[in-house]
């Protein structure tokens, strides 16, 4: 165990660019939104200062609407495509026009809450810094991504999603036209197998939308009006419920009372809307396409990421988790992104079947949340032993254990450090 902790620190140190992590060498050579954000929980494990320090240089990237997008690029580098050149987002500090899982607020809690028992200097005003931004972005999320007032948040891309290629998005993306103005120029398969990435014509049509938003000048209204794509979805809003209520937490913990009272309205109207979207036919929560207003029941991971946010009665608690046992079942790591054996299930291929670290610490939380402790302990039991045997890649076949995708990955160190944490408290 010592020696896969020193490991942990040792890519953590070896995937800092100054400040901020980068999600591994050549593949992902920038800041990542929400790999930062479980990062900096990973380094709140041993190093507050810089698990701060990695949230305050995410943030430099952030926009006057309050977006936090989801690629800032401190500093040029031609391993990785689409670079700036693509996204001309004329921001000062070149970052992408689109955003990723706001995981911030989740993590901002953790790091306060460490700096307040270890007394680390400086705590009070780095968290309220920080907890403005949040808030600033997630006031952006319910203006431009909910501008119906739902509950529900939307994107408008899939890599908005942080799970690029998954079958979720099959129906909705094949509207997106496969032509491009920007040549498609993948850089990702020079660096890892072909087979466990996205295809290229996923990548035709993620360009597409791209040349799209920068044709709207990157105007949320405009995009909104314009999109092909646009889903209300529950991985997400299920993250920012959780983030909300962290965010709500320490705007309360600071005296912050108009501020956690906006923050209490967001989340009683979310934890209203994410329930709604509970099916019981099929024992998870489903997204809707907003441009067939169709519900979305590709059988993905995102279905039970909402019990994060939730508090389930008993029954719907037991059938979310006898599904999610149905899933794991014969599978060497769980749990699988994609249930198995399901038409669109390829257990290598990147977010349409492989098993990721991240993805089960979200998992292991709601399942504690919801008081399912046995499921919760097996999940954390199965991603440690994954990682111990296989090192920290970026996500596992959960068919055979094998690592694959990029190695040395930062938020696999994150989510060891955590996981090992959780077992101890
Ligand atoms: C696009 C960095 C990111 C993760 C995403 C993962 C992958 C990028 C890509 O890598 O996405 O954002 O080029 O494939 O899908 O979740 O944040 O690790």
């Amino acid at each position: 165990m010592t020696k896969h902790i020193d490991e942990a620190y040792r890519i953590l140190a070896a995937n800092d660019r100054g400040g901020y992590t980068v999600p591994t060498d050549r593949l992902y050579p920038f800041q990542w939104n929400w790999d930062s954000a479980f990062v900096a929980m990973g380094f709140a494990t041993y190093d507050i200062s810089r698990a701060y320090r990695e949230l305050e240089r995410l943030i430099e990237g952030q926009w006057a609407t309050g977006m936090i997008p989801h690629i800032v690029f401190h500093q040029p580098s031609d391993t990785y495509f689409p670079g700036p050149d693509v996204w001309r987002t004329n921001h000062s500090i070149p970052t992408s026009g689109i955003t990723q899982p706001p995981v911030f607020g989740i993590a901002l809690r953790v790091v306060h809450e460490a700096a307040l028992k270890a007394g680390t200097d400086n705590a009070a005003a780095r968290t309220l810094a920080l907890f403005h931004a949040g808030l600033r972005w997630h006031r952006w999320w319910y203006t431009a991504r909910d501008p119906d007032g739902t509950g529900l948040v939307a994107l408008l891309h899939p890599w908005e999603s942080g799970s690029d290629n998954s079958p979720a998005w099959d129906t909705a993306l094949a509207r997106v036209p496969t032509t491009t103005d920007t040549a498609v120029v993948r850089k990702d398969t020079g660096h890892v197998d072909a087979a466990m990435r996205p295809r290229d014509e996923d990548y035709r049509r993620f360009i597409h939308l791209v040349d799209t938003y920068a044709a709207c000048g990157w105007d949320p209204v405009r995009q909104w009006e314009k999109t092909p794509f646009k889903i209300a979805e529950v991985q997400t809003t299920g993250i920012l419920l959780k983030a909300g209520e962290d965010l709500e937490y320490i705007a309360k913990s600071l005296g912050l009372t108009a501020e956690a009272e906006e923050l209490s309205r967001y989340n009683d109207l979310t934890r209203g809307a994410l329930l709604a979207q509970w099916r019981p036919a099929l024992s998870r929560f489903v997204s809707r396409d907003l441009v067939s207003g169709e519900d979305i029941d590709a059988p993905t991971q995102a279905g039970f990421i909402p019990l994060l946010a939730l508090d389930l009665d008993g029954d719907l608690a037991n059938a979310a988790v006898a599904e999610m046992k149905l899933w794991s079942r014969d599978m060497r790591v769980a749990f699988p992104t994609t249930k198995p054996f399901s038409e669109s299930w390829e257990p290598k291929r990147y977010w349409r079947g492989p098993a990721w670290a991240i993805i089960n610490w979200l998992l292991i939380d709601g399942l504690n949340r919801n008081n399912q402790p046995d499921m919760a302990e097996a999940l954390r039991v199965s991603t440690i032993n994954a990682i111990e045997a296989e090192g920290f890649a970026e996500y596992f076949d959960p068919t055979t254990g094998d690592g694959c995708g990029g190695l040395g990955f930062s938020w696999t160190a994150a989510a060891y450090l955590n996981l090992l944490q959780t077992g101890q408290a």
